[in-house]
């Protein structure tokens, strides 16, 4: 099921398997040395992000970019608390910095061009080395010229191991994913300014793992963890198995304390969800997953029982172990205040198609880039072993995935749901949603806080919190 532009034999090695669950230690670099000198054995990855003509549309070939020539991704496969090694190769013709959403690591890996390390330029390298203290379903991305690099497919899943995992007979990464292409394959314009200036300029193509709705076997009678991730730039997926039973046991890479049934979870762009569903024990019998916008439910893809491989393990159900997160001093907490804000009731008109306006605003202030010689003042600073406490206003009328790095947070309330609280690194606001969350700011540096809508934080919502 994985889509490549050619062999990737170099060096006698099979691509990158989805299908591997152990965090093994390979490559496919084919010297013995690499562009920094060290050998290829000391990484456990190599990503290349490089062109590569990929089969999305049948029958056609779209100019996408893809790592490792690949899409899906290579799935990158950490062991919680265990040090990784990923040598990162730009064969882009553009700078690019691969960006570990989700993961709580050294400011230097963080991966924000002039932030947190400099740009790797076209042919150059860079060595990411960081160990993830915590367990779940994460990603990976670009943090350059992310309208483009994103949206034409350099996204892939990053899974970290549970150091004592609950038994699953079948694991799942399920990556939604759409894709702006003609009838023919080729790109259209990823970004129009009157959808970046509202929900954000959608796909003409959905895929699972790259495929058009897919149905996928699994094992009659087995329990599966499905790790569903919005891997899209703009969509919001609401995700539901109708009148299926299923279980959320984690949400944005956090697992839950206890599974919480499943009925529909609102996803936004860069969100993930992990679910867990005990299978009929029937073969053949179809599952299907929806999107559901009210009383509507339209079909993403398939699961279809068959014959198990293997004998069932017939673990019964039980929460992950949560991560090591640091815990919360609520009544000495610093609060902050942030206000989303909207300007795209200008009407942007821009003759050449570019995307450079100004639509939206944090506490009345729009992202001013930053580059090697200017870095815009953060949007706060708060001290290192403090815990914070943030009161989120969306009063725009559209939704935002509002992401920050670095750091995991708790959602503790919203004036639009009942919330029982649950940590997360992404919190979906609906328009005009009121949220609070909170966070330990453990971890120094200055970490990048923004709408995980592309074309939202490159038009405006995007800002840092230094932490010192
Ligand atoms: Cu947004």
């Amino acid at each position: 099921m994985t889509i490549k532009r050619r062999d990737l034999l170099k060096g006698g090695l099979a691509s990158m398997g989805l299908a591997s669950l152990s965090a093994c230690r390979f490559s496919l670099v084919q010297t013995n040395n690499d562009d920094l000198g060290h050998p290829s054995s000391d990484y456990d990855y190599v990503l290349t992000a490089e062109s590569v003509p990929l089969e999305i549309v049948p029958g056609t070939q779209s100019p996408a970019l893809g790592f490792n020539g690949e899409f899906p991704a290579p799935v990158i496969r950490a062991k919680q608390g265990v040090p990784i090694r990923i040598l990162f190769k730009n064969n882009l013709q553009q700078a690019t910095t691969i960006h570990w959403h989700g993961i709580r690591l050294d400011i230097k890996m963080d991966g924000v061009p002039f932030l947190s390390q400099d740009p790797v330029r076209p042919g150059e390298s860079f060595l990411y080395e960081f160990t993830c203290p915590d367990a779940g379903t994460f990603w990976y991305h670009p943090h350059m010229h992310s309208v483009e690099q994103l949206g034409k497919g350099l996204v892939g899943a990053l899974i970290v191991e549970e150091q004592t995992p609950q038994a699953f007979d079948e694991d799942l990464i399920i990556g939604l994913k759409d894709w702006r292409l003609d009838k023919q394959g080729q790109f259209l314009p990823l970004s129009i300014p009157r959808h970046a200036a509202r929900a954000g300029t959608l796909g003409t193509v959905k895929t699972v793992n790259g495929q058009l709705k897919p149905t996928i076997d699994v094992p009659a009678g087995g329990l599966v963890r499905l790790r569903f991730l919005n891997l899209d730039s703009s969509r919001v997926y609401h995700l539901s198995l109708k009148d299926m039973q299923a279980d959320i046991i984690a949400i944005d890479g956090s697992p839950v304390e206890t599974p919480r049934p499943l009925s529909t979870h609102d996803m936004g762009a860069g969100m993930r969800l992990d679910v867990a569903l005990q299978l009929p024990e029937s073969t053949g019998q179809e599952i299907t997953i929806y999107d559901n916008k009210g009383r509507g439910y339209f079909e993403i893809f398939r699961l279809r029982t068959t014959t198990p491989k293997r004998a069932l393990l017939n673990e019964p159900l039980t929460a992950l172990p949560p991560n090591p997160l640091p815990t919360l001093d609520l009544p000495s907490a610093q609060t902050l205040h942030f206000e989303f804000e909207w300007a795209g009731a200008l009407s942007p008109v821009s003759p050449d198609g570019k995307v450079d306006q100004t639509f939206w605003t944090i506490n009345r202030r729009a992202w001013e880039g930053l580059s090697a010689t200017s870095l815009p003042a953060p949007l706060a600073t708060v001290p290192l072993g403090k815990t914070v406490i943030m009161h989120l206003h969306n009063a725009t009328p559209h939704g935002h995935p509002i992401h920050m790095h670095g750091i995991i947070f708790t959602v503790l309330k919203s004036d639009k749901r009942e919330i029982d609280p649950f940590q997360s690194d992404t919190v979906l606001l609906e328009r005009n949603e009121r949220a609070t969350i909170a966070f330990v700011a453990d971890n120094p540096g200055r970490w990048m806080f923004h709408c995980h809508v592309i074309e939202h934080m490159k038009t405006g919502l995007m800002g840092y919190i230094t932490i010192a």
